[in-house]
């Protein structure tokens, strides 16, 4: 079975996307998300430029050959580009194979180790009032786990807080949005959003949180402490992570369960984190981390040390990955959560999928193959729109990390 043809196709049904189609001879085709939110199009040259010329004529299915074509192959090895190039060919060659199995993804990766797969949305509100009564909406579509993030006063555009309920998109503007940060205030605050939280709520529903790098070690571990008494199911990215190092400290002061890694790219990242068990959650995803291929490795390294997967599943990445994510959500044994924020209307019409939400759980379908396409013509109607990350700085200017 060869690959005749590759096409990246550009879209923006609200937000960018960009997606890989690869037809074989057979009439056989799959589909793969290259999204890389604020530098698409670096994704878009590099598959267009540098990998789609290699794929014409190769066998389709050699997944794992493929893999290691791409990565060794490259030279200069990981990078959020690279590793969303491989991720979205190789995803599409686990759809053409379980396409062609007649099967579900999920049977060919091993068979489903449960019936469904636990989600969590994002409320969010401009103060603490608005965010509980925020939860209490997606309590009442039924979800079971919850993110919370909350305006932080004297802080302009605090991260997480959207416009609109469901829809929370970050990349609003050309160039970087100007976004303000003080952790005094943050710390002081946070708290008593779970406070309210637990207060209305009981300890029935999961919270989660996301501190979204903001945080030094040391501040991260008195925010995890100041959190124990609500007990989340996880705070997420509590620092940054480029030294794995510095989730000791943190792990040293609290038991909050931590959750990291939806920036990684390969295991390597998050090596050290995991095999010392510095972390409970690893949050990358199948666009992010190359694919299935590598993103199940992942996963059996991380259940030797008892962390839990939590896939990244904000809308900047596309029904195509969250399609494929939760394949590989239902397979893994040592799952934990996946995030579903949900895509707009206009999204879902441009990429038709067979994945259902109901009682705080989505199942991926038995669709074969991993259940997601791309409506081409609806697709072409929706023109790239140039968009990028907010940026955020101290109060004194200092840029500091969104
Ligand atoms: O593109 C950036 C988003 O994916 C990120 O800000 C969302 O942190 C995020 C999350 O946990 O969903
Ligand atoms: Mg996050």
């Amino acid at each position: 079975m060869r690959i005749t043809s590759a096409r990246v196709i550009v879209t923006c049904p609200g937000r960018n996307f960009v997606t890989l189609k690869i037809e074989t001879d057979g009439g056989v085709y799959g589909i793969g998300d290259a999204t890389l939110n604020g530098r698409e199009m670096a994704v878009v040259a590099y598959l267009q430029d540098h990998v789609v010329p290699a794929l014409i004529g190769k066998d389709a299915r050699r997944i794992e050959d493929m893999w290691q074509f791409l990565y060794r192959g490259a030279y200069w090895r990981r990078g959020p580009v690279t590793m969303r190039a491989i991720a979205a060919v190789d995803m599409a060659l686990w759809d053409i194979k379980a396409k062609v199995a007649r099967m579900p993804l999920y049977d060919l990766l091993g068979g489903a180790s449960r019936e469904r797969v636990l989600v969590y949305g994002h409320a969010n509100g401009g103060d603490i009032d608005e965010t509980v009564e925020a939860v209490g909406r997606y309590i009442d579509m039924g979800y079971k786990a919850i993110r919370a993030q909350t305006g932080i006063p004297g802080v302009k555009l605090a991260y997480g807080v959207g416009r609109g309920d469901l829809h929370y998109e970050p990349a609003d503007a050309a160039l970087p949005t100007e976004t303000s940060w003080n952790t005094p205030a943050y710390l002081d605050h946070a708290p008593k959003l779970f406070d309210a939280l637990r207060d209305r709520y009981g300890f029935g529903p999961h919270l989660l949180h996301d501190v979204h790098h903001r945080l030094t070690p040391i501040e991260a571990a008195r925010l995890g402490k100041s959190l124990e008494p609500h007990r989340m199911f996880w705070i997420e990215d509590a620092t940054p992570a480029e030294n794995q190092e510095a989730f000791r400290l943190i792990r040293q002061h609290t038991v909050t369960p931590l959750a990291v890694g939806e920036i990684f790219n390969t295991i390597w990242d998050a090596r050290d984190l995991i095999q010392n068990q510095l972390i409970d959650y690893i949050r990358m995803t199948v666009v992010g981390a190359g694919g299935i291929t590598h993103l199940r490795r992942i996963a059996d390294f991380a259940a030797m040390y008892q962390v839990r997967t939590g896939c990244h599943g904000a809308t900047d990445l596309s029904p195509v990955t969250m399609g494929a994510a939760l394949h590989f959500d239902l397979w893994a044994p040592n799952f934990g959560i996946q995030e579903y924020m949900r895509h707009s209307d206009e999204t879902d019409a441009v990429f038709p999928h067979a994945y259902w939400f109901e009682d705080g759980h989505l199942h991926p379908g038995d669709a074969h193959g991993h259940g997601v396409d791309i409506d081409e013509e609806l697709a072409a109607k929706h023109p790239y729109r140039p968009a990028s990350l907010p940026v955020a700085r101290l109060e004194d200017g200092t840029m500091w990390n969104w």
